[in-house]
């Protein structure tokens, strides 16, 4: 049983993990970095302990004093959030070698979807929709440029290492083909150690639309519908949303069942997200798999009403997951603006420093996941997300007015953040009719003075 749970995290989702496991009665162990000890994480858990320094490489990725503290602690399992540590299969090794429960799936599948090649081998095999490309990794680059004239130009080279758009490059001709090969794979070899690479027919303007998955040890595996996350910009997410304004019934159907194959391939125990691009056509294509909790879940818990880390600890108990496909009701719609300390009227720059006031909106159908308070100094270290503005209703209608009068009710003093970009989204005609595609962010900020959004 477990009954003590060490947070490999920080910011809003070690907060969120803390209450999940306050509702389960499980006691829990912050761990943080010196300049996290103002954080909230650190004072709400029942105990914490300081694992270094401010940089991530000498605190929340050290896998060997996260796992030290584990031991002190006496903690049964260790939640890893997303990020950091997350969707490492060494970390989750070593947690399962010295008896700690990794809240996840098994080392293997996170190794196997880690290689984004290899995973989508795995998910055609079983019969799952791949975007058309090279047949796994490609060696050579006069075997690279055959397969790439093959596919067809334009064609997307990718990092099997990559994943979240990290090492892609787009190739329209034979001669940027070449030049960019050799660029992906230098940036690759530098980003993780590994320049291997494989090649994708370029999709014109996909839809980014990703399903969430729950799956136990007893062999069930439930998919709790999708999230559109095509609002993003440099590959970082925005604006999340469920249902997606473009799936019909039909199509929903299809990707959930092809969602529940590709996991089931891999193996997958726990919670876990299927990737897919989605054309203007209505054709579908896995791309990756994430091996972790994200960002975006609470999206699908307002949908759905399950929540999802109290599930993820269960699954990890070897619980039994104790309702079917056909018991979850998707009856609300949910959008998800992400807060950043971020100036987007100076190119996204980081805003990070001390918040003044500090209020946060509420009210019927508002739900914020943050670790801001008055008189918090964000650190410069991490990333900038200050939290997420989760606003439902009964209709994608109720949601987005939902959204825009909640994002005029912040007060965030001092820093500079995402939330007047978000309330020129919410009012955006495009966005509202539920248009955007992957080329959303880009085509806005060109066409909107950046007066409206700062
Ligand atoms: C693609 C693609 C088009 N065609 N793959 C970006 C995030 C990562 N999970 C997958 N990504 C993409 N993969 C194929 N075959 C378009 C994206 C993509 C993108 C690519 C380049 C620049 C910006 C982008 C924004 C969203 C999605």
């Amino acid at each position: 049983m477990i009954q003590k749970i060490l947070i490999a995290n920080r910011g809003e989702i070690a907060l969120r993990i803390v209450r999940a496991c306050r509702e389960l009665g499980i006691k829990t162990l912050a761990v943080y970095s010196e300049a996290d000890v103002q954080s909230l994480h650190v004072q709400l858990a029942d105990e914490a302990i300081c694992i270094g320094g401010n940089k991530s490489s000498e605190s929340y990725l050290r896998a060997d004093r996260i796992i030290s503290a584990a031991e002190i602690a006496d903690v049964d399992a260790i939640h890893p959030g997303y990020g950091f540590l997350s969707e490492n299969a060494k970390f989750a090794e070593q947690c399962e070698s010295c008896n700690i429960k990794f809240i996840g799936p098994k080392s293997k599948s996170i190794r196997m979807m880690g290689d984004k090649s290899i995973a989508k081998d795995t998910v055609r095999k079983a019969g799952v929709p791949i975007v058309p490309g090279s047949d796994g990794p490609v060696e050579t680059e006069a075997e690279a440029v055959k397969i790439a004239r093959k596919i067809g130009y334009p064609v997307i080279i990718k990092a099997v290492a990559g994943g979240g758009g990290r090492g892609m490059r787009i190739a329209h001709n034979d001669v940027s083909f070449a030049k960019e090969y050799h660029v992906a794979r230098g940036e690759a070899e530098k980003a993780f150690g590994n320049g291997t690479v494989y090649l994708e027919k370029y999709i014109e303007r996909p839809r980014h639309i990703e399903f969430q998955i729950l799956a136990d040890a007893h062999g069930k595996t439930l998919h709790l519908g999708e999230r559109d996350c095509s609002v993003q910009r440099r590959h970082q997410k925005l604006i999340e949303e469920s249902p997606s304004p473009f799936l019909t019934p039909d199509l929903r159907k299809k990707m959930g069942k092809a969602a529940i194959k590709a996991s089931e391939a891999a193996e997958y125990e726990n919670a876990g997200t299927i990737e897919f691009l989605v054309d203007a056509k209505g054709n579908f294509y896995f791309i990756e798999m994430n091996t972790r909790i994200q960002v975006e879940h609470p999206v699908t818990e307002e949908v759905t009403g399950i929540d999802i880390v109290k599930q993820q600890i269960q699954i990890a108990n070897g619980e039994k997951i104790e309702f079917d496909q056909g018991d979850i009701k998707f009856e609300k719609h949910a959008i998800e603006c992400r807060i950043n300390a971020e100036d987007p009227s100076r190119n996204f720059a980081p805003s990070p420093g001390t918040i003044g006031l500090y209020y946060a909106p509420g009210g019927l159908g508002v739900r914020v996941d943050s670790h801001a308070y008055s008189g918090y100094t964000i650190p410069p270290y991490y990333d900038s997300m200050i939290g997420k503005l989760i606003c439902y209703g009964p209709t994608r209608k109720a949601a987005l007015e939902r959204s825009y009068r909640a994002l005029s009710e912040y007060l965030i003093r001092g820093i500079k953040t995402t939330i007047p970009l978000h309330r020129a989204i919410m009012a955006d005609p495009v966005f509202i009719e539920g248009k955007a595609t992957t080329a959303y962010m880009e085509d806005f900020l060109g066409r909107t003075a950046a007066d409206l959004f700062s």
